[in-house]
């Protein structure tokens, strides 16, 4: 079975476990773990921000940046398709109680004057906006990267209007690794950030929050209301550590698989595919429609290749730390097997 479900699903490698067997812990709610604090140390550093805060989840990241940001009752500008707003359960209207503003795009980038248009006058009667979020890469619109110059201009916006702004990085890496940007040229312009270890880079747990040490004193707070004071975490955190020092320059060849396996089935024209929105590691293409996705998705699975979905009437092939150039090919050749299965 080639599982191209999500980059979610790597287990850790034997070195990997090695690193965690081996890592010194202490009691984190104390802030006496060393490989926890190592992890934030050399984290805030390489995205250059004062502080830096291991969250169990990218979700947990998120929700605490809302929570910090906001006061209950504000308005949060989010693109349509985020994972915030898809995929996050409601989050933001139980722990930050506040608004989400969804403007759709094409590939993730809000246009300035939707968001502009989005941002409210200070009426009384009116929501107050306080903070606009971007995702890069952004998972639902296929893995797209989101331009420097863009980020700076969306920056500039927020900070003439006196928001905040704040980046769903889950897959920074895949950002930096696809165009040759720094971590900290991507995220010089937010005010903070969320990083996760558990996806590409193939740590089993854990993402990161970075932003000003004021920031993070407040995050850790809210960490631990929200039951995420873990005790020894160490062990998780020198797994974090080991993927971004062990693999991070590998994403390239996820990279490289996408597009291989993006490029085959483009060629068979039995799917439509946009060569464009193929930029990381994430494929999405149309599956022939009318077909539910549970009947395209368990047609793949008899073939043995495992997706998911992504934006409606979209399937979605993620690659990873356990897919191969061979698989990767093979992969598509069995897709577009479902496909003439269906029709
Ligand atoms: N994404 C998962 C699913 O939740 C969809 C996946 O398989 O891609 N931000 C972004 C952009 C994400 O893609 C994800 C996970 C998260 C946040 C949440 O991270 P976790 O799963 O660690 O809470």
């Amino acid at each position: 079975m080639i599982d191209l479900r999500s980059d979610t699903v790597t287990q850790p490698t034997d070195e990997m476990r090695r690193v965690m067997a081996q890592a010194p812990v202490g009691d984190d709610v104390f802030g006496e773990d060393p490989s926890v604090n190592a992890l934030q140390e050399y984290v805030a550093d390489l995205l250059g921000k004062e502080a830096a805060l291991f969250v169990p989840s990218g979700v947990m990241g998120n929700q605490i940046a809302l929570a910090v940001h906001c006061h209950p009752g504000e308005e949060v500008i989010v693109e349509a398709a985020s994972h915030i707003i898809t995929y996050e359960t409601a989050a933001p209207a139980v722990i930050a109680r506040v608004q989400l503003v969804g403007i759709p795009s094409a590939f993730g980038q809000m246009s300035l004057e939707a968001i502009e248009q989005a941002i409210r006058p200070p009426e009384y009667y009116f929501p107050r906006t306080r903070l606009i979020c971007l995702e890069n890469t952004h998972n639902r619109h296929g893995g797209t990267v989101l331009p420097v110059a863009y980020i700076y201009e969306v920056a500039a916006l927020a900070r003439r209007c006196g928001l905040a702004l704040h980046c769903d990085g889950a897959r920074l890496w895949n950002a930096c690794v696809a165009t040759g940007i720094s971590p900290r040229q991507y995220t010089e312009p937010f005010d903070t950030v969320m990083v996760s270890f558990s996806k590409g880079l193939g740590a089993p747990v854990g993402s990161a929050l970075v932003g000003s040490r004021e920031f993070i004193a407040s995050a850790r707070k809210w960490r631990k209301l929200l039951g995420g004071g873990m005790r020894q975490a160490g062990i998780l955190a020198a797994a974090a550590l080991y993927a971004l020092q062990h693999h991070w320059e590998r994403l390239h060849e996820d990279h490289e698989h996408a597009r291989l396996f993006a490029q085959i089935l483009a060629e068979s024209a039995l799917v439509e595919i946009e060569p464009q929105r193929v930029q990381t590691n994430i494929v999405i293409f149309r599956y022939p429609a009318p077909v539910p996705f549970a009947a395209f998705a368990e047609a793949c699975r008899r073939e043995g290749v495992l997706l998911s979905q992504g934006l409606p009437g979209w399937a979605r092939a993620v690659f990873h730390l356990h897919v191969d150039r061979k698989q990767a090919m093979e992969a598509a050749h069995r897709v577009l097997r479902a496909v003439r299965s269906l029709l």
